[in-house]
């Protein structure tokens, strides 16, 4: 960091207090994580100063000898990884991803089928205001008012009634896992192509701890700097029947150069989720869930659907009588960072809502374990069930940065 120091000291200056912050504070964004030093280097390397429209082997300007090897790395990882036919690295991040799969396998008004966003689903699964609700026809199914969960039987009978070209499967703030042979016979019932958005779970699955939808599905995105740990930026895999079509939707389609110091990092991150260890984190990573949502439910939290099979817990506050903008902020204030979140049928506004989202990738990339969970738990319920006590933030403040400390984040050095 020598050189930003000397060049841009006000950059310097925000990029050591964000250091300090995520070295300092717990973090339970569930969709957050920290990549290793190697995934940092690579992100921050000369790569970026290269143009590679195309792809391998088939590219538009001179000079790709290194870039084909880097990219070619990071697609056979990928495939190996999931165990697919092809695989594309290329999308920026999971909107160009998702928009990219629409384009190649829709047309402009189709009929799609997708989870709502304020029952867990993300905003390009066809929230009306966004590009995939206004181009394409989505029909929204939701979860079940009673077991918080999907109701496959309503996703079933959604699909007979409107006969959707695709059906998306996949969620940001759902914690359940998903039905994904249920969601392919439901497909073909009906002749949907089916397309999964495993941005959340995609480590857990690399890890095997939950099921693939890779072996079922036409095709299957993700993020990769979730629970995959990569760098910030996104991938499609794809039955080889949808190749062609779903490489001339990244590119030329949507996108112009890759970003080959990004896909250098993708590489490394799909290497470093190959390796035996990863398993145990993806293991730990659920465990570490399960513990804090037990852990959670025991000091009174209500949980969307009761519990959770993956990384992600959805608390519903309404019975702790705090707003999840109110419980964000102060929190936050204490060194803890998770998300207000809509929880399903929420009678709140989507920016003052009744939930919070958290998750356990990140404090589990750290090493922390069951005994932390039942700390993270303990200041969870200190702070929300006394939401204006300044001195006791202050004290939990110190207890979390004490805590913190003795986990290194990966890449952190001061
Ligand atoms: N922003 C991501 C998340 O937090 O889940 C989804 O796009």
């Amino acid at each position: 960091m020598s050189s930003i120091k000397d060049v841009d000291p006000q950059v310097f200056t925000a990029i050591e207090h964000e250091k300090k912050r995520q070295a300092e504070g717990i973090e339970l964004i569930p969709s957050e994580n920290y990549t290793s030093a190697a995934v940092l280097e690579a992100c921050g390397s000369i790569m970026t100063n290269k143009y590679s429209e195309g792809y391998p082997g088939k590219r538009y300007y001179g000079g790709q000898e290194n870039t084909d090897i880097i990219e070619n790395l990071a697609i056979e990882r990928a495939k190996q990884l999931f165990g697919a036919e092809h695989a594309n690295v290329q999308p920026y991040s999971g909107s160009p991803a998702n928009t990219a799969i629409y384009f190649a396998l829709l047309e402009f008004g189709d009929t799609v089928m997708g989870l709502k966003l304020d029952h867990g689903g993300h905003i390009t699964h066809g929230l009306p205001i966004s590009f995939s609700g206004k181009a394409y026809n989505f029909v929204q199914y939701e979860v079940d008012k009673t077991t918080g969960k999907i109701d496959m039987e309503e996703v079933r009978r959604l699909a007979l009634e409107h006969k959707p070209k695709l059906i998306v499967a996949g969620f940001t703030a759902y914690p359940r896992d998903i039905e994904w042979k249920k969601f392919k016979e439901i497909a073909d019932e009906v002749g949907a192509m089916t397309m999964a958005d495993i941005s959340h779970t995609a480590g857990l699955i690399a890890g095997g701890v939950l099921e693939s939808p890779v072996p079922y599905f036409d095709v299957v995105m993700t993020t990769t700097h979730k629970t995959l740990r990569g760098p910030r930026g996104a991938m499609i895999l794809c039955k080889e029947k949808f190749a062609k079509a779903i490489d001339r939707a990244v590119f030329p389609g949507l996108q112009g150069g890759p970003h080959e110091h990004i896909i250098a990092g993708k590489a490394i991150a799909f290497h470093e989720a190959l390796q035996p260890a990863f398993k145990e984190y993806a293991q730990q990573v659920q465990k570490n869930a399960r513990h804090l949502a037990q852990a959670m439910k025991a000091k009174g939290f209500n949980l969307v659907s009761d519990g959770t099979d993956t990384h992600l817990i959805l608390a519903d506050l309404t019975n702790k009588g705090v707003p999840g903008k109110q419980a964000q902020a102060v929190l936050d204030s204490v060194g803890i960072t998770l998300n207000k979140n809509t929880v399903p049928f929420d009678s709140r506004p989507p920016m003052d809502p009744s939930g919070i989202r958290l998750g356990t990738p990140a404090i589990t990339t750290r090493g922390m374990k069951e005994p932390e969970m039942d700390m993270i738990a303990d200041w969870l319920d200190r702070v929300i069930s006394n939401i204006e006590d300044t001195t006791l933030h202050a004290k939990i403040k110190e207890e979390v940065k004490t805590m913190c400390l003795k986990f290194p984040v990966p890449g952190i050095t001061f």
